[in-house]
């Protein structure tokens, strides 16, 4: 702990040091040790820096996993550099990843850079991964661009060790109220991936559109999907389309956790199939933003037959561990009804070889075992609503929290804000940032958070722009408090790193919200 401290201090000083002093393309002095976001849970800088040159190679001792890491840096690093940065197994080299048994964890890492190179080491790929992303933020912001650039690529010197508080930290794009395709989802993939987060939750049905082609069920995707909020015309990832999201989240070790919304949140599907509704008849297709209207028909057993193809066929495309299945806002299912519901349904999940995620309206039922709930309440939800979710948590159901007044992505900054709503409030950058996971719900175990998740709602949600624009700058510091330790929070040093990501952002094309909170450097 001593060190921990001790080290926040250099980064400290470090930051107040920089602060106000635009870091120009032709710096030649490297940015300073420990300026990243997320903040490094230990940084002691010293010593010479390391200089990327044309003679720079990486070499990558270890698995296929760790070289195809090593293959990631140097993509990244040869456009702006434009040097050949060889990726080697032996020989000398300037970049070293290394695998080794250590005290790392599944993705934290060391750092350590001097006069004769950079080393990453971690006890696995992702750790390596998670490294390269500290190693990209410490290099100037031109290594982002596409065309060469004239450097110097500069590392200061000293150590980083590094690893997450939280082992769930994630980050859920709406794809129904409005579709995105599959090269925009792995546009926002990458930018998740520089801050280190590992979970991708798709929302991939609601009332406006079904996003994922089903065989058994084929006019979910193929009618359900052929709109959206405003009447647009929609889309759904046809089962290659969905594998190629999961490959390109795992080449960034980034899990996908895909949501079919149930018992509400179901129009598209009501509207696709009329024998999924208690009296036979199919509603329209919706392209509106109310809620809570819409309920699968909980009585017939038509309806456990859909959920279990449904539940079979999506089990089978997703590698990953989890598989959400909404139960939030279910208003035209009555209690007992969501109970009976839930009840049938999670073991489904559990049959199919998953383990269930739910909004956090699920507590209200009986979570399955190993089950966990996300919260999305706010700061002044009643006590009761929260002491629901509390005992659950005592009583062994993990807790996901994405509180909607702190880190919903599609909440409005300030009223001045063009996108987005404020039914959750405004939630400027340092409201979404300065909070602390362990103790938000008061009287939930701590062992019970497993992380947090920023979700993106797209309502009003169309373009790149519009997701960049809403998630940068808040998501950031959701994937400092998801993998910072909780001694590093400060908001005064927070908006000194978070100010230093700005000509990254330029760099790489990313229109943010540029907050009047945070000492932007001149543009
Ligand atoms: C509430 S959050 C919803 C969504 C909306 C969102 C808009 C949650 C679990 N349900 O259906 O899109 O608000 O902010």
């Amino acid at each position: 702990m001593g060190r921990v401290l001790g080290s926040l201090l250099l980064v400290a000083a470090a930051g107040a040091f920089t602060a106000g002093a635009a870091p120009g393309p032709a710096a030649t002095e490297p940015a300073p040790l420990g300026r990243i976001v997320p903040a490094p849970a230990s940084v002691t800088p010293g010593g010479t820096p390391y200089r990327i040159t044309r003679s720079t190679a990486i070499r990558v001792d270890g698995s296929g996993a760790a070289h195809r890491v090593a293959e990631y840096l140097a993509d990244l690093l040869r456009p702006s550099t434009g040097y050949r940065l060889p990726v080697t197994t032996h020989g000398a080299a300037g970049i070293r990843l290394v695998l080794s048994h250590g005290p790392f964890g599944a993705e934290g890492y060391r750092l350590d850079s001097g006069r004769d190179g950079v080393t990453i080491t971690a006890a696995e790929p992702a750790g390596l991964f998670h490294g390269v992303q500290t190693l990209r933020q410490l290099l100037p912001a031109a290594v982002e661009k596409d065309t060469v650039q004239p450097g110097p690529w500069l590392v200061a010197g000293g150590t980083v060790t590094d690893r997450p508080r939280y082992a769930y930290r994630g980050a859920m794009l709406d794809v129904s109220r409005h579709f995105f395709t599959v090269a925009q989802v792995e546009r926002y993939i990458d930018q998740l991936a520089l801050y280190k987060i590992n979970e991708l939750h798709l929302h991939l049905s609601d009332d406006q559109g079904w996003r994922l082609a089903v065989d058994s069920w084929p006019r979910l995707a193929g009618y359900g999907g052929s709109t959206q909020v405003g009447g647009g015309k929609g889309g759904y990832y046809t089962k290659a389309e969905y594998r190629e999201i999961v490959r390109y989240a795992a080449s960034r070790y980034l899990e996908v956790v895909p949501e079919i919304d149930m018992p509400g949140h179901t129009n598209a599907a009501l509207a696709s199939y009329a024998g999924l509704n208690c009296d036979g008849t199919a509603p329209p297709l919706y392209t509106g933003t109310e809620v809570g209207f819409s309920s699968l028909c909980v009585d017939k057993e038509v309806t456990y037959d859909f959920v279990d193809d449904v539940i079979r066929e999506l089990a089978a495309l997703t590698p990953g561990r989890y598989l959400h299945i909404g139960g939030d806002e279910a208003h035209s299912t009555s209690h007992a009804d969501y109970v009976a519901f839930m009840d049938r349904v999670q073991p489904i999940v559990a049959k199919y070889g998953k383990t269930v995620i739910g909004w956090h309206q699920l507590t209200g039922a009986h979570p399955a075992q190993g089950a966990l709930a996300q919260y999305w309440g706010l700061d002044d939800t009643g006590a009761d609503e929260k002491a629901q979710v509390v005992n659950a948590a005592r009583n062994g159901t993990g807790l996901i929290l994405s509180p909607a007044d702190r880190v919903y992505l599609d909440m409005k900054y300030t009223e001045d804000t063009p996108l987005g709503q404020d039914w959750a409030g405004l939630v400027e950058v340092r409201r979404s940032y300065d909070w602390d996971p362990g103790t938000y719900l008061a009287g939930a175990p701590a062992s019970a958070v497993r992380g947090v998740e920023a979700p993106l709602w797209t309502e009003t949600i169309v373009t790149d722009a519009d997701i960049d624009s809403m998630a940068i700058p808040r998501l950031p510091g959701v994937a400092e408090l998801g993998w910072s330790p909780a001694a590093t929070h400060s908001w005064d040093a927070y908006k000194v790193r978070l100010a230093a990501q700005a000509p990254r952002w330029d760099a790489l094309g990313i229109p943010y919200y540029r907050s009047p909170q945070v000492p932007w450097p001149a543009a």
